[in-house]
């Protein structure tokens, strides 16, 4: 054992063992050999990490009274942005990742003012791309302007793009590369992980909640690069009636059961497809667990970790999905 960590994912280092974490061949290196399979060959290897203890990492940012920032997935979002809040008293930036994955037509006012009205207590509300470095410098003055000490937190549920926004801080406002180990799995980083930009900023990055209710707990790796999307989402727009039904990517089913003619707009990764089909004959995920619901005008169903629809008009719906899957209705965002 050494009392080295590794710098990807913040375990502790050791040549003992290489059935357990944190084995490397050399203890000179500075991360283990799952992080560096993840980052030279793409490689994944899922951890399960508990909520319990990431619940502790939380209660311990609670007591230092330091500025969090809460990251949450621009794909996802909506009322469950009060699982993490109700652990942290902290004063507390919401920063909305991912912005590069949805259409140029949402407007990022449109996403701050829906969650301004859900009334939970954020200094401030930030609409950010790590990928696409956008808006990275507005986020660097809101942190100067909110931090109480050296000490930031960046929290959030698994996958939403913690590291990938630290990575991506260090990289812009240092001589450093970001060194923290990113992956389209839940659970990539599994401890607290400090880095230290200059003297008077310290980013402490955090393994994340596991949301049990998102899509991608419950398919094969491949399947989960198709379904995080990586491009700008190009939204499929259905004129349907209330005999059709909408299978999207083998993965969910949605039957119109009552209803005008209406609108149904599909906002998922590029690479998932979606067929039209009458729903009295189609047996397609009938197996899956169904939900009903209700929608009014312009709201839309979001489906954790795949994406949401948007419907115009009112209409009764059955939802075939994995039973373990959130599904929601917010008010649109389009
Ligand atoms: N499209 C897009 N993908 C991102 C962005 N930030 C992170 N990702 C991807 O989201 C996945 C999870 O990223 P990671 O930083 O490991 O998330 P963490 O678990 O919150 O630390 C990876 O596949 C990243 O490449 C972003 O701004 N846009
Ligand atoms: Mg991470």
């Amino acid at each position: 054992m050494s009392d080295k960590f590794c710098i990807g994912c913040g375990v502790k280092l050791q040549d003992e063992n290489v059935s357990q974490l944190g084995y490397t061949t050399n203890l000179e290196n500075d991360i283990c050999s799952r992080c560096f399979r993840m980052k030279n060959y793409g490689e994944y290897q899922i951890v399960t990490n508990s909520n319990d203890d990431y619940i502790n990492i939380l209660k311990e940012v609670n007591k230092k009274k330091d500025l969090v920032l809460y990251i949450v997935d621009c794909l996802n979002f909506g009322e469950d942005i009060a699982s993490i809040r109700k652990y942290l008293s902290n004063k507390m930036l919401l920063v909305l990742n991912k912005r590069d994955v949805l259409p140029k037509s949402v407007k990022d006012e449109k996403i701050i003012s829906y969650i301004k009205n859900l009334n939970y207590d954020f200094e401030d509300i930030i609409v950010v791309s790590a990928l696409k470095n956008y808006n990275i410098d507005l986020l660097m003055q809101k942190i100067d302007k909110y931090k109480t000490s050296k000490n930031v937190y960046v929290v959030g549920n698994t996958n939403v793009g913690k590291s990938s926004l630290i990575n991506k801080i260090i990289k812009n406002y240092s001589e450093q590369e970001g060194a923290l180990t990113i992956s389209p799995l839940p659970s990539t980083t599994l401890n607290k992980i400090s880095i230290k930009l200059n003297e008077k900023l310290t980013l402490i990055d955090t393994p994340g909640l596991v949301n049990r209710g998102n899509l991608i707990n419950y398919i094969g790796n491949d399947l989960v690069k198709k379904v995080n999307p990586r491009k700008e989402i190009k939204p499929k727009t259905y004129q349907i009636r209330n005999n059709q039904c909408l299978v999207i990517g083998d993965l969910f089913r949605i039957d119109y059961i009552e209803g005008e003619k209406n609108s149904f707009t599909i906002f998922c990764s590029n690479d998932i497809k979606v067929k039209r089909y009458n729903r009295h004959k189609c047996e397609l995920l009938k197996n899956l667990s169904k939900k009903s619901f209700d929608v009014s005008y312009h709201q839309d169903l979001v489906i954790d970790g795949l994406g949401f629809i948007k419907i115009v008009s009112k209409a009764k719906v059955d939802v075939y999905v994995d039973i373990n899957v959130s599904v929601f209705i917010r008010d649109s965002i389009i």
